[in-house]
C-alpha cells in the first residue's frame, strides 16, 4: 500500500513540475539603468509562460517571436518562388591558380533577366571539402575579382537599382579592379570557398522608388505590397539563402559548413537571415545597429523613425508604426539574436559608431546570453551592462567585440570573425 502511495505522489510530483509555470508580470520585463524602458523578457511566452527547457522554447517561444520579428519589424516572404542558377563563366586560374571562379546567373520565376549574378571562389588546394563564407558585395561583382570576365552592369541597369545621386560614386568606386580583393586573398588561403552578389542588383536600394528593379516588385507583378510583405532587408536575407542553395550544388563545398558575414545594412541582413534560415551555421554582424543588433527601445543613436523615414524600403509597413513609439514594440533586437541560438554568433562594434549605439549592440548580446544558456552553450563571458574594453573579443558560442573605431567593417573585425569560424568549421 505505501508502495502504492509513493508511486502516485512521485506521479503528481514529475506532473506537476512538468506543468508551465506562469511568470510573474515583473519576470516578462528586464529592467535596468542603462536601458531607458524595460526590455522583454526572452524567456517569457506571449501567455505568461516561463521557458525553462530547450523543447518549450522551440515549441513555444521561439515560433512566436520569430513571427513577431516577421510581420513587424522584416516581412513575409512570398511563397513559391522559383529559382534556377545557370553559369555563365568559370576560370581555375584565378590568384595563379590558387582558387577557381566561376560566376551563375539566377533567374526567379522564370523571368529572362538575371535577377542577380553570384560569384564563386573555390579554393584549389584542398583536403576534403571546404566551408563556405558567403557575403554580398557593395559596388558589383567585379569589384570582387581583377579576372575582366566577371559581369559588370552597364550604367542603365545600375540606374534603375539605385539612386541617381549614388551612381556617379559607384562608378567610381565600381571601377574593375586590376588586382585581387586581399581580404578574398586571405579567405581562399584560409581554405574557406567564398560566395558573394551584388546586394541591390537583388532588391533595388533606393528610397524614392521602393521596389524599382528588384526581386520584390518582380514576384509581386508590380503590385502594391501588403503592410507585412517583404522589406528590401528580407529580400537580402532571402538572396543569402539562395547563394546557399546553389553552394549546395557544388561539389567541392561542405554546404553546412557555413558563416554569413555582413556589415551595417547588410548585417541586419545576415542577422535576419540566420533567424529564417537554420541551415545558416554561423552569424556575424558588424556595425549592424538600429534594426539589427541594437536595441530599439534604447533610443540611442539611429530612431526607428529615423531609419524608417530615410529607407522607407529596408522593413515591411508595420515596423513603421513603432515611429516614435519604441516603447509599444512587442520585440526587442536582442530577441533577434535568440533566434540564431544555439548557432555560433558573433556581434561586433565600433566604439565611435554611436549613430549604430554600440551600447546598445553589446547590450543585445547580453540578454540573449540565457538563451544560449538554455541550450548548455557558453554565454559571452563579460558579465557587465557596460562596453567591454576595445578591442578585446568576448568570446562564447555568442561573441562580441568593440573596435577602436568607427562605421567600418576593419582588418581587425575580419580577423576576429575567422578565428571564430575556424573554431567551428575547419576539420581538425
Ligand atoms: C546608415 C544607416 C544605418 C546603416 C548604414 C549602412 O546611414 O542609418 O542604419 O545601415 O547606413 O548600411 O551603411
Amino acid at each position: 500500500m505505501n508502495k502504492i502511495i509513493i508511486l502516485i505522489t512521485c506521479i503528481l510530483i514529475v506532473a506537476f513540475s512538468s506543468c508551465s509555470q506562469r511568470a510573474t508580470e515583473s519576470q516578462r520585463w528586464i529592467y535596468h539603468d542603462s536601458i531607458n524602458y524595460p526590455i522583454p523578457n526572452p524567456l517569457v511566452s506571449e501567455n505568461g509562460t516561463l521557458i525553462r527547457t530547450v523543447k518549450q522554447w522551440e515549441n513555444i517561444r521561439k515560433p512566436e517571436l520569430y513571427r513577431l520579428f516577421e510581420q513587424q519589424v522584416y516581412g513575409e516572404v512570398p511563397e513559391g518562388i522559383s529559382v534556377q542558377f545557370r553559369e555563365r563563366y568559370s576560370s581555375p586560374d584565378y590568384l595563379d591558380g590558387r582558387a577557381t571562379i566561376r560566376e551563375f546567373e539566377m533567374l526567379v520565376n522564370d523571368e529572362p533577366v538575371p535577377q542577380m549574378h553570384v560569384l564563386l571562389f573555390i579554393p584549389n588546394a584542398q583536403n576534403g571539402k571546404v566551408p563556405l563564407i558567403i557575403g554580398y558585395n557593395w559596388n558589383g561583382n567585379h569589384t570582387q575579382c581583377s579576372d575582366t570576365m566577371i559581369y559588370k552592369m552597364t550604367e542603365e541597369q545600375i540606374l534603375r537599382r539605385i539612386l541617381p545621386r549614388r551612381l556617379e560614386q559607384t562608378m567610381e568606386r565600381g571601377q574593375r579592379i586590376t588586382s585581387p580583393s586581399k581580404t578574398i586573398e586571405r579567405i581562399i588561403d584560409n581554405g574557406y570557398a567564398y560566395i558573394t552578389a551584388c546586394y541591390w542588383e537583388l532588391e533595388s536600394d533606393t528610397r524614392e522608388r521602393p521596389g524599382a528593379g528588384g526581386v520584390r516588385a518582380l514576384v509581386s507583378n508590380g503590385q502594391p505590397l501588403a503592410d507585412n510583405a517583404w522589406g528590401a532587408i528580407a529580400a537580402w536575407a532571402w538572396g543569402m539563402s539562395r547563394m546557399l542553395d546553389l553552394a549546395e550544388t557544388i561539389d567541392e563545398i561542405d554546404s553546412t559548413k557555413n558563416a554569413v558575414v555582413g556589415h551595417s545594412r547588410l548585417g541586419k541582413a545576415t542577422l535576419w537571415a540566420g533567424a529564417s534560415d537554420e541551415r545558416i551555421a554561423i552569424a556575424t554582424s558588424n556595425d549592424s545597429g538600429t534594426g539589427g543588433s541594437a536595441l530599439s527601445k534604447r533610443v540611442s543613436g539611429e530612431t526607428v523613425r529615423q531609419i524608417n523615414e530615410r529607407f522607407i524600403h529596408w522593413f515591411c509597413r508595420n515596423f513603421h508604426q513603432y515611429n516614435d513609439n519604441e516603447e509599444t514594440l512587442p520585440i526587442d533586437q536582442h530577441q533577434l539574436l535568440t533566434l540564431i541560438a544555439p548557432r555560433p554568433l558573433y556581434i561586433a562594434s565600433g566604439v565611435r559608431d554611436l549613430w549604430a549605439d554600440p551600447l546598445g549592440e553589446y547590450l543585445s548580446v547580453f540578454y540573449a546570453n540565457p538563451v544560449y544558456e538554455l541550450y548548455g552553450k557558453q554565454p559571452m563571458p563579460y558579465p557587465y551592462t557596460t562596453l567591454p574594453p576595445v578591442d578585446t573579443p568576448q568570446i562564447g558560442d555568442i561573441a562580441y567585440h568593440v573596435e577602436d573605431g568607427g562605421h567600418t567593417f576593419s582588418r581587425y573585425d575580419w580577423e576576429q570573425f575567422l578565428l571564430f569560424f575556424d573554431r567551428y568549421l575547419k576539420n581538425r
